[in-house]
């Protein structure tokens, strides 16, 4: 059975960081019941899920792909390129090692957040962040290129993190908001799509992918394309530059 990580919002979730949004008024009881509503699409459609320690503390805490990117039995702890994010790991560790995958960890100077990780197939796209540095890009690829994986580095400068601009589809197509993509070429298969929050996509299983309420033409593109899609709200998280991916990490069989 497929699991999902997941660590519910911090009271403190509206002191979150920004970077390329002004900060706007966040509804943390609207925060609570989107959360909730995008953790039970996951359990509805029979996936364990599995919740990290509350940290109050930590505002953004709740953003918990960021902490950890698994890789078949291997979970990578990150070092989160913002200071104030660094205090997630010890909980997100514990989590972790109960999973029963071997742990490593990025060091300093190395950083590396998990929203700049996008897997296609064996290959992981890492992104060139402001999150992200050099130095955690090769500590991931001496992780991983003996295991198999390819690892290559692509810039991104328009969003804050490389999966805040492409994912990909359950056919391995990556998709874009072309005007916030650095560099589309880095994709074997890229696919425009007509609305920012439409980028983000979860695949749910071989044909259902979750994605924003937001984007409601590149749900119909993605219907289109055969697939099935499930819609949630996530305003109060994309006011924090979140999106459907960094709620979770998903822990596939
Ligand atoms: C941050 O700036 O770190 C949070 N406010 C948002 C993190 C979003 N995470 C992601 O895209 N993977």
């Amino acid at each position: 059975m497929p699991r999902l990580l997941v660590r519910r919002p911090s009271t403190r979730l509206a002191d979150g960081e920004l970077t390329h949004l002004d900060r706007v008024p966040v509804d943390p009881a609207l925060a609570v019941t989107q959360w909730e509503t995008y953790v039970d699409a996951f359990r509805a459609r029979g996936w364990e899920v599995i919740e990290v320690e509350p940290a109050d503390t930590q505002p953004d805490g709740v953003f918990v792909e960021d902490a950890v990117v698994v890789f078949g039995d291997l979970a990578v702890l990150c070092r989160a390129g913002a200071e104030s994010r660094r205090g997630e790991a010890p909980t997100v560790r514990a989590s972790v090692e109960r999973l029963g995958l071997a742990v490593v960890a990025i060091d300093e100077p190395g950083t590396l957040d998990g929203g700049d990780v996008l897997k296609v197939g064996r290959t992981a796209y890492v992104g060139a962040s402001s999150r992200t540095n050099a130095e955690g890009i090769a500590q991931l690829r001496a992780l991983l290129e003996p295991r198999g994986w390819r690892v290559v580095a692509v810039p991104v400068r328009r969003v804050l993190h490389l999966k805040s601009g492409v994912t990909a589809l359950p056919d391995a197509t990556v998709v874009g908001f072309e005007p916030l993509v650095d560099d589309a070429s880095a994709f074997p298969e890229f696919l425009g799509v007509p609305e920012e929050h439409g980028t983000a996509v979860v695949v749910l299983d071989a044909s259902t992918v979750l994605m924003s309420a937001d984007a409601p033409h590149t749900a119909a593109l993605y219907r289109d394309r055969g697939l099935d899609v499930v819609t949630v709200e996530v305003s109060e998280f994309e006011k924090l530059e979140g999106c459907v991916t960094c709620l979770s990490v998903r822990v596939r069989d």
